[in-house]
């Protein structure tokens, strides 16, 4: 089997003496590198004074961690600038929050180069690449400059935006163009993929675009779910509701999760339907990410003050109605809380997948599974077909699916359960890392590919 060498941002390279990291791609591609030999390539997560170099290596089993540097100024333009300023508003269809500069632009595409020079001598003939995400979208074109012959894959975790919108990104042609140096390109749903690749062949390139969901390993993370619930953090959270029903939130703290939209349902929730006034408590659980763009700290504020503002309100002497926490808990700990809650809350107002929504499902214990309130604008929302879907941008709606949820008949949220559950064990994150590599594979037996080889 050919080695592959996957290329993402960031690289969960393991650390002596400390328990493995979870979560993330590298949860995704676990099955995947446990069946091949692997090279994993990119940022080290350190900022040094030049950007690339020769790469640090490190070997655990049949996998190759190899990882680089960047320079402060490169931080600055290519991640916090181009890639979570401009890209992540835009490919989540807020471009009222996304601000171009021409230097981050420079700074990106020079990242992208200074990463393909360095990943280039690291190279074997048969390798396949497979290139993760927006931070990426001109690798496979500085790879190609750089002579690599071989079977290039490109994968995008975030939604694809329709052409009119991609439009207003400048320069949006010189992106594609470049992305479109890769065999084969997935999304997470028929329509993101079906965005992407209207702008690609609007720009004149007919790569192969298709949708590979992306799962998770639903019976470890219940397995997981299941040991934690036992385990002293559950069992205080368990104790510390007093009977009363858990509505849980899990995200990063993202202004593409719909957090402020989720506090305001919930307040609606107890304005419109006052029986369940003392009989519930929202646990939202959001460590801050990305607090060095401007508009993550805002949100911070908006949010802090929110849900002040709920508890002020609508709290009781033996009542606190939202449990606000921006501290990071662990991915196991957080099973055990799914299996707690009687209500999922996942409301993101863009989301390309949405894994919370799948852990949720997975973490429920299948006698009496909690529901999942969903955003029907999570690429999740496609598959899990027993969620209650609500449009985010409506408080009330939001209130309603809550209530519909809370008094919702065991009998009825069993059969919504077993349904879910039957999807996330088909659609597995090992099946779709080996659906993906598959595709790929077909590409160069069907026709010449591009770049020759
Ligand atoms: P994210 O935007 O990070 O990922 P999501 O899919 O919800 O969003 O979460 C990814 C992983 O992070 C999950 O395993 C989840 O458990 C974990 N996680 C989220 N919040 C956490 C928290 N508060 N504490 C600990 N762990 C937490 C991007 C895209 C998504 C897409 C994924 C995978 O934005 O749409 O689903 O990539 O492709």
């Amino acid at each position: 089997m050919a080695r592959l060498v996957i290329v993402s941002n960031r690289v969960p390279v393991p650390r002596p003496r400390e328990r493995p990291q979870a979560g993330g791609l590298a949860v995704a591609l676990k099955e995947a590198l446990a069946t091949r030999e692997a090279l994993w390539f990119g940022w080290s997560g350190q900022t040094a004074s030049h950007t690339g170099g020769s790469p640090e290596i490190v070997t655990v089993g049949q996998t190759t961690y190899a990882t680089i540097d960047l320079s402060s100024e490169d931080y600055r333009l290519y991640y916090t600038g181009f890639a979570n300023g401009m890209l992540w508003p835009l490919l989540h269809y807020r471009m009222g929050l996304a601000e171009f500069r021409r230097e981050e632009w420079e700074g990106y595409r020079r990242v992208n180069r200074a990463f393909a020079h360095s990943l280039t001598p690291l190279l074997r003939d048969d390798d396949v690449i497979w290139i993760h995400d927006f931070h990426h979208f001109p690798l496979a074109a500085a790879l190609r400059a750089a002579g690599a012959k071989q079977r290039i894959g490109f994968f995008l975790h975030v939604p694809f935006p329709p052409l009119p919108l991609f439009r207003a990104l400048p320069q949006g042609n010189i992106l594609l163009r470049e992305l479109a140096s890769c065999d084969l390109i997935g999304a997470q749903t028929p329509s993101d993929a079906s965005n992407l690749r209207d702008a690609l062949r609007g720009a004149g390139f007919d790569v192969p675009v298709h949708p590979f969901p992306i799962g998770i390993e639903a019976e470890e993370f219940a397995r997981e779910a299941e040991k934690a619930v036992r385990g002293q953090d559950a069992r205080r959270l368990a104790d510390s509701l007093s009977g009363r029903a858990l509505i849980l939130g899990v995200d990063r703290l993202d202004y593409s999760k719909g957090l402020p939209q989720r506090l305001r349902g919930f307040a609606a929730l107890l304005r419109r339907f006052p029986e369940h006034r003392g009989r519930v408590t929202l646990l939202q659980v959001a460590p801050v990410s990305r607090g060095d763009v401007v508009q993550y700290r805002a949100l911070r504020r908006e949010l802090d003050e929110l849900a002040g503002r709920i508890n002020g309100e609508h709290g009781d002497i033996d009542w606190v109605p939202v449990r606000w926490m921006t501290r990071a808990v662990p991915r196991a700990t957080l099973a055990g809380f799914h299996r707690i809650a009687r209500v999922g809350l996942v409301t993101p107002m863009r989301d390309g997948m949405n894994l919370v929504a799948k852990e949720f499902v997975a973490a429920q214990d299948p006698a009496d599974p909690g529901a999942l309130v969903l955003s029907c604008f999570a690429g999740a929302a496609d598959e899990l077909k027993g969620a209650i879907l609500v449009n985010p941008h409506d408080p009330d709606e939001i209130a309603e699916g809550l209530n519909a949820a809370l008094v919702m008949p065991a009998s009825e949220r069993r059969a919504r359960w077993t349904g879910d559950i039957a999807v996330l064990r088909r659609n597995s994150a090992a099946a779709w890392a080996e659906g993906f590599l598959a595709a790929l594979a077909q590409i160069g037996q069907d026709a010449p590919r591009a770049g020759g080889a």
